[in-house]
């Protein structure tokens, strides 16, 4: 029998805009991976498909508001209505990566049921998929979510919209309004298998994520002058291979500098960890698969040859086999391909030594981050559950430094059961062992993790109310113990942020307690 289903629907793919604090703007926009994904996977359907970046292909809007504090990156809901009706879709498919953006996701899903309540609206991606239920009846226009890994279940969604409740690996509400989960769908164990993400090599330039620093400082008249020039002259076919050119010349040797044009790549998916307040492990359901080196480069191959000069892995542990690590940076070095590499998430440490750093190194890597969490071995092991011994990880980032790295450590603090001493600790561990770039932040208890749920359980925090700002920013203390206030956390978080810039951590060491008055 064949896959190729009879009814062919005109679906349009929507990466919602982005609500972001001042601070964060400057990460922005990113390739929606995905969605990429998924359009591959629906390719082999015969379909009607396009992709409506409503953050990337809007680049130059961006609008304060006021009630929430926060700043509106991407398509008003004019340009997002417009295009929904211009395109005509059967099925709007939105994707949703991030808890905190969850309300430009909801939104997509009314502009597409007040263009046409007849449309489907199917959402997926770490933040329904994890929301489940509660997303569908926080929102009464998302018709169905496709939980986790999306490919194999959206086409087997397309193929039988008739009968939804046969796909495996969806929840969506049926025709009395009733909430359907149609439990778990098994995940395909070859990864190789899947198609390559399905790229408009023309629009690459829409991820030019660098403007992000002219963007996040942009607010006034002029700057938004200079935005706007930016990104319509700028931009045109014509002048754009000169300015990435010029930019990437300027640029070749700033470690932090994005650049033009850039990629995402995903060569494994999941985490062999198990951290409490990571949604991954969840989302993945606790596999770990890795792509084979020959199937990874021969996505590098095709991204070198339309242009691409930076890629971004967005693997959860990229590193996690020394041999594949190895021969995928061997095959770069090979080739001369002279591209820069970054990474979103830190590296799993005991992969690392310093034949494999250098090898990252001399194929594109310049920042490595290590994603640390805690500076006390038994919170780390007993409370956050991450298999990191902290006295190797100082070893490791003192000869990720000598190899020419420029090291970032992440550490997280207000976790449940940690206390002010423990803090404490952890700031004292960013500081003293060797990190370039120390960086911090507040613990967000994300639905769907280990600290969300045991964090309800103990009435710490209540879903409804206290987590509200989450949905749409990370730049709060969630969480206040017996042990510590939200006060306590945003004091500490205050100082290590601002000790990390100003780079005094030698005038202030013996006087931390002091300064935080605890
Ligand atoms: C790259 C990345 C970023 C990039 C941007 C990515 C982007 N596309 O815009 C940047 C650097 C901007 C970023 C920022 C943040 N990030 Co981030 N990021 C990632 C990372 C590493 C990769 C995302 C990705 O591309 N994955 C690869 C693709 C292939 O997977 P995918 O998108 O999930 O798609 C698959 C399925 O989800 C599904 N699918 C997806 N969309 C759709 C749509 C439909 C219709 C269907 C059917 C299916 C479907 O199918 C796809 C293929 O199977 C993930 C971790 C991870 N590896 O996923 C964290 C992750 C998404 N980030 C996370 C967080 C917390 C953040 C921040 C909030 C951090 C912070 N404190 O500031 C900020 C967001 C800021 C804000 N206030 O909103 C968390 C999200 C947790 C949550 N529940 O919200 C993650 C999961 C990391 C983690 N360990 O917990 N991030
Ligand atoms: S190591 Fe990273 S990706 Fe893996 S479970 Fe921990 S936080 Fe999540």
């Amino acid at each position: 029998m064949s896959n190729i289903p009879e009814k062919k629907y005109r679906i349009l793919l929507i990466r919602p805009y982005f609500e972001m604090i001042r601070t964060e703007l400057g990460f922005l926009p990113y390739e929606p991976l995905g969605l990429h994904y998924i359009w591959a996977a629906l390719l082999q359907g015969g379909h009607k498909i396009d992709l409506y970046d409503c953050l990337a292909e809007h680049s130059e809007k961006t609008r304060y508001i006021k009630e929430r504090d926060v700043y509106r990156c991407g398509g008003e809901d004019a340009d997002i209505r417009k295009r929904i009706m211009k395109f005509k879709p059967d099925i709007v498919c939105v994707s949703g990566t991030f808890f905190a953006q969850s309300q430009p996701f909801f939104r997509i899903a009314d502009l597409a049921k007040q263009v046409s309540p007849k449309i489907l609206v199917v959402g997926g991606g770490i933040f329904p998929s994890l929301y489940l239920e509660k997303a569908l009846i926080e929102n009464k226009n998302l018709d169905v979510i496709v939980i986790g890994e999306g490919e194999g279940t959206i086409v087997d969604l397309i193929n039988n919209l008739d009968n939804m409740s046969k796909v495996r690996g969806i929840c969506f509400r049926d025709a009395d309004g009733k909430i359907i989960n149609t439990g778990e769908r098994e995940l395909k164990m070859n990864l190789d298998e899947l198609p390559l993400p399905h790229r408009d090599f023309s629009k690459l330039f829409n991820y030019a994520i660098h403007v992000g620093y002219i963007w996040s400082d942009s607010f006034d008249l002029k700057k938004s002058l200079k935005r706007f020039v930016y990104y319509r002259i700028c931009f045109l076919p014509i002048v754009r291979n000169l300015v990435a050119k010029i930019f990437n010349y300027l640029h070749r040797r700033k470690y932090r500098a994005i650049l033009m044009p850039h990629a995402f790549i995903s060569t494994s998916r999941g985490c062999p960890n198990r951290c409490s307040f990571c949604s991954v492990h969840k989302f993945w359901k606790g596999l770990y698969r890795m792509r084979s080196v020959e199937s990874v480069i021969s996505e590098i191959d095709l991204l070198v040859r339309h242009g691409v000069k930076d890629i971004g892995i967005v693997d959860e542990n990229f590193t996690a086999s020394r041999e594949r690590t190895i021969k995928i940076c061997q095959a770069i070095i090979d080739r001369g391909y002279n591209i820069r590499l970054t990474s979103h998430s830190g590296f799993y440490l005991p992969s690392l030594n310093r034949e494999v750093l250098e090898y990252l190194y001399k194929a594109g890597l310049k920042i490595i981050p290590f994603a640390i969490e805690n500076g006390d071995q038994e919170f780390l092991d007993k409370v956050i559950k991450k298999r990191l011994d902290l006295e190797h990880a100082k070893e490791i980032v003192g000869q990720a430094n000598e190899v020419g790295l420029h090291t970032a450590g992440y550490f997280i603090f207000g976790h449940p059961g940690e206390t002010k001493e423990i803090m404490l600790k952890t700031f004292k561990y960013a500081f003293e062992s060797g990190f370039a770039e120390p960086r911090f932040s507040m613990l967000q208890p994300f639905p769907g993790t280990e600290v969300y749920q045991d964090a309800v359980k103990a009435g710490i925090i209540n879903e409804d109310l206290n987590i509200s700002r989450l949905k749409f920013s990370t730049d709060t203390p969630q969480i206040g113990t017996k042990d510590f206030t939200k006060e306590d956390v945003k004091k500490i978080f205050d100082l290590a942020y601002r000790t990390a810039r100003k780079g005094n951590y030698a005038e202030i060491k013996d006087k931390v307690k002091e300064v935080l008055n605890w």
